[in-house]
């Protein structure tokens, strides 16, 4: 096996016990075990461990900052703010450094406690109790440098939240971190917690590092989190709950937003589900379909969901395997989600996010990692493996839009047969069945970029996706996108390839823009000799070479208003 597993579990130290997880503290307040028996306190001022070794001690206690702290900084789920102004500048280059490493704010997360308690917002109607026999996780997080306190953070709220009976294993895998703080200090701590830590021998991705956390897991369900989380209290039971009624059941927690700045949770209900759209495999946010909020009795029921964000969700272990894991042919980050939320529904599980469990994550604006091709390249490849193996006809959609050969995304024949040995439904099915509400393209003529045939370098673009944005031209990339173009059967034209946005001639300021396409789009004809009309004016889509602006005119022959719409590749 890849990596290594540090300690055995053979007995469990007596913090592990879990008797917390049950104990609700009033605010401000955690609870630890005395005795063995839990008891609330007003947590310590000093509780960010110092890295082992370390000759500058570690968070707000340290002995050189003697600065006056609120003790209870962040509890609750609270927020810290830090004013960058009034740092020293010693500080003020740690601060900026913390945010540069990790895309969030670690000196913040540094002064909060590692056990900080989160508020109990469960809804009333959800269970206190639980089935006795409820099957055991593995906890599987996977890091690819993570800060030391928002990692350790979300180590501890697993522990510190979760019963004891039901936490298996707590797996840490190490996606090749160059961080010196991941190395040593980390097998140190984690070492008197029994977390397990395996770690691979080059930058694997995200996906093919779960692989390797699943082939150490011995837990019966595994739980897969990301490394910037803390987990609510009574979190883990209603996932288990689910999974253990059906084992199809892939069950998401709510995904609660901690801030990036000052690490506030914002602790709201679920009002949304996780779909994706067929244009561009993007995953997004939508609210609950009136035809599962009317399947559902009560807001802490489960909700079935179309589809999952990918990072926080507990599936049986033999499920999991039985359905064929991930796609070890994606790289780094991205698309498995989408992969994954297909597979489970067209081969027979479900995907649930229950109301009653809550995890918060922090969600960063940027991606602080090292790419070794750029995001969007390794996003293409991956999508274009999901788009491949489980679209059907429907995978052009996508195509078209990105302009895709299928020499780029490697081999996917073992997810072919896959797909056919768990005689998995059609896509069709799934857009039917499990998200009808979705919206797709109509039928395009053609779909491609479209160049100027005056000057053939410019190609229109539609410079963004913003409502009423003039579109203009811009040098031709050639890879679809904003330089997307579809003529559909009914004469609307979409433009971008993420949105269903038709183009639109203002009235009154002759604008061409960009709007949600309806049946009041405008008409257009692409005409033989390459003109594009507008039905309604009669008028002719004209580049205006200095400018590199467009405009309606009338139509006549000169050069600048012939385009070559040209056809996407098509695998
Ligand atoms: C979301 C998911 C994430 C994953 C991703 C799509 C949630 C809350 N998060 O993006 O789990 O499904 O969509 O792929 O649903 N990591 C590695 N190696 C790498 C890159 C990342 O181990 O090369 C780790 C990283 O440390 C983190 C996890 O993978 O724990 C997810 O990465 P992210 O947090 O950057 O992704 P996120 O939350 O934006
Ligand atoms: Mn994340």
């Amino acid at each position: 096996r890849e990596g290594y597993v540090y300690s055995n579990i053979t007995s469990w130290p007596k913090f592990w016990l879990g008797l917390c997880a049950s104990h609700n503290c009033s605010t401000g307040k955690k609870c630890v075990l005395e005795d063995g028996q839990p008891q609330c306190e007003i947590s310590e001022c000093v509780d960010v461990p110092s890295l082992p070794n370390a000759s500058i001690p570690y968070g707000h206690r340290g002995v050189n900052d003697t600065r006056a702290y609120d003790c209870d900084v962040g509890e609750n789920g609270e927020g810290l703010v830090i004013n960058k102004e009034n740092l020293t500048k010693q500080e003020r280059q740690k601060y900026d450094l913390g945010w540069k490493n990790n895309a969030y704010n670690e000196y913040a997360s540094d002064r909060i406690s590692v056990h900080r308690s989160l508020p109990d917002i469960r809804y009333d109607g959800c269970p206190r109790r639980f089935p006795k026999n409820l099957p055991d996780t593995s906890v599987i997080i996977c890091f690819h440098n993570e800060g030391w306190s928002v990692l350790l953070r979300t180590v501890h709220s697993v522990i510190d939240r979760s019963p004891r009976s039901l936490l298996k294993e707590i797996i840490l895998v190490d996606d090749f971190s160059d961080m010196d703080h991941l190395k040593e200090p980390l097998e140190k701590y984690m070492r008197d917690y029994q977390v397990k830590i395996v770690r691979t021998k080059k930058r694997e991705g995200l996906i093919r590092s779960r692989l390797l956390g699943n082939s150490v897991a011995t837990g019966s369900v595994l739980t897969f989190l990301d490394s910037h989380i803390e987990c609510y209290p009574g979190w883990l039971e209603p996932l288990l709950t689910r999974v253990a009624i059906n084992w199809s059941k892939v069950v998401c927690p709510v995904i609660n937003l901690i801030d990036e700045d000052t690490f506030k949770t914002n602790n709201l209900q679920a009002t949304a589900y996780g779909v994706f759209s067929v244009t561009n495999l993007v995953f997004g946010w939508e609210a609950i379909s009136q035809r599962e909020q009317a399947r559902r009795q009560n807001e802490w029921d489960p909700i079935r969901s179309p589809a999952m964000a990918g990072g926080l969700f507990s599936m049986s272990k033999k499920y999991f395997e039985y359905l064929g894991t991930y796609d070890s042919g994606m790289e780094i980050w991205g698309g498995e989600n989408i992969e994954m939320s297909i597979r489970v529904w067209t081969c027979g599980g479900s995907i649930e996010i229950h109301p009653c469990s809550h995890v918060g994550h922090i969600f960063r604006s940027r991606s602080p990692y090292k790419w070794e091709r750029s995001i969007y390249e390794t996003l293409l490849k991956n999508k274009a493996r999901v788009a491949e193996v489980w679209m059907d006809e429907y995978k052009h959609i996508y195509y078209e839009r990105i302009n895709y050969s299928s020499s780029d995304m490697g081999d996917v024949s073992d997810r072919v047969a896959l797909r056919k040995k768990l005689r998995c439904k059609p896509f069709k099915w799934y857009l039917d069945n499990v998200h009808p509400e979705a919206q797709l393209p109509e039928h395009s003529i053609i779909a491609g970029d479209v160049a100027s045939l005056y000057r053939d370098t410019l190609c229109l673009d539609s410079m963004g996706t913003k409502d009423g944005l003039e579109i203009g031209v811009a040098e031709c990339h050639g890879t679809g996108n904003n330089q997307f173009w579809a003529i559909t059967v009914k004469g609307h034209i979409y433009g971008s390839a993420e949105y269903y946005k038709c183009l639109t001639n203002e009235i009154g300021s002759g604008k061409l823009t960009l709007w949600p396409c309806d049946d009041h789009s405008d008409i257009w004809q692409y005409t033989e000799d390459k003109k594009i009309v507008n039905q309604g004016t009669g008028k002719c889509l004209t580049l205006v070479p200095a400018t590199r602006k467009l405009i309606m005119n009338q139509c006549s022959d000169v050069g600048t208003q012939y385009w070559n719409w040209r056809r996407a590749r098509k695998p």
